[in-house]
């Protein structure tokens, strides 16, 4: 879909430790799929992740959304940073803060988030305690693309992980967020290939249709459970 004289931009979002970030750049740096990180902006200065970032020569930004009067004039101010590198993806990776229907739709079917569950059970936070509050014998984690409706949007893969009886929080995010190292890099790839992308509300895979759970990869045999 992409000519070798461009490169498919990226710009992703983050506000924390950015490891998905570094399972992108570790992608792109194995030469698994050839795309650009054209910057990381950050609602938090302090985020780890912006050291990431620079250490790798990506250009870093913060916008502390404190400073802002209102969740839109923060968005706005999001877009115009983000219109400055004319992004063909928007990648949030543990972002953290809720978006306005603006920006939403500015990004549309070229937006995508990873959560850690397995949508559409436990949108919103603290989805491991929730999960294991319920007995879940599953859990995982979704890549889907945005839309206005928080943690509702269409999904592409979603990773299984089962739930050990001895598990707290801190040990099933562990497994959770292998997968997502996993899983985000690919569902990245195959939307900047050309192979996957948002067609009417429904996720399209080599131009099928993919079912409601998106591709579903089953860690299980991986983690000896
Ligand atoms: N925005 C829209 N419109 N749609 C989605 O699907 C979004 C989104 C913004 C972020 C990530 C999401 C997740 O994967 C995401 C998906 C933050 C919150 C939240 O409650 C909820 C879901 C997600 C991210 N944020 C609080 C807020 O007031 C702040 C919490 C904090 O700072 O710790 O924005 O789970
Ligand atoms: C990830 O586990 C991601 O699924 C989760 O935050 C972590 C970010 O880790 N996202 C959310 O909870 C979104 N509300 P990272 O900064 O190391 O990539």
């Amino acid at each position: 879909m992409y000519s070798e004289a461009e490169t498919p931009r990226i710009v992703v979002l983050i506000s924390g430790s950015g490891t998905n970030l570094q399972a992108v750049i570790d992608s792109i740096g194995s030469g698994e799929m050839t795309a650009e990180i054209s910057a990381v902006i950050s609602n938090r200065p302090e985020a780890k992740g912006l050291e990431r970032a620079s250490s790798h020569g990506i250009k870093t930004h913060a916008l502390d959304h404190r400073e802002y009067d209102s969740r839109e004039a923060f968005d706005v101010a999001m877009m115009r940073q983000i219109d400055t590198y004319q992004p063909d993806l928007v990648v949030l990776a543990g972002f953290m803060r809720i978006l306005t229907p603006d920006f939403v739709r500015r990004y549309e079917g070229r937006m995508l988030n990873i959560h850690p569950s397995l949508l559409p059970k436990y949108r919103g936070l603290h989805t491991h305690e929730r999960a294991l509050e319920a007995n879940d014998a599953l859990h995982g984690v979704t890549v889907h693309f945005v839309t206005e409706e928080l943690d509702g949007g269409p999904l592409a893969i979603q990773a299984i992980v089962a739930i050990k009886p001895d598990d707290n929080a801190d040990s099933l995010a562990a497994r959770v967020q292998a997968q997502e190292h996993v899983i985000y890099p690919l569902a990245i790839k195959w939307f900047t290939e050309g192979r996957m992308r948002l067609s009417d509300g429904l996720v399209v895979f080599d131009g099928q249709p993919l079912p409601e759970t998106g591709m579903q990869l089953d860690s299980r045999q991986d983690n000896n459970s």
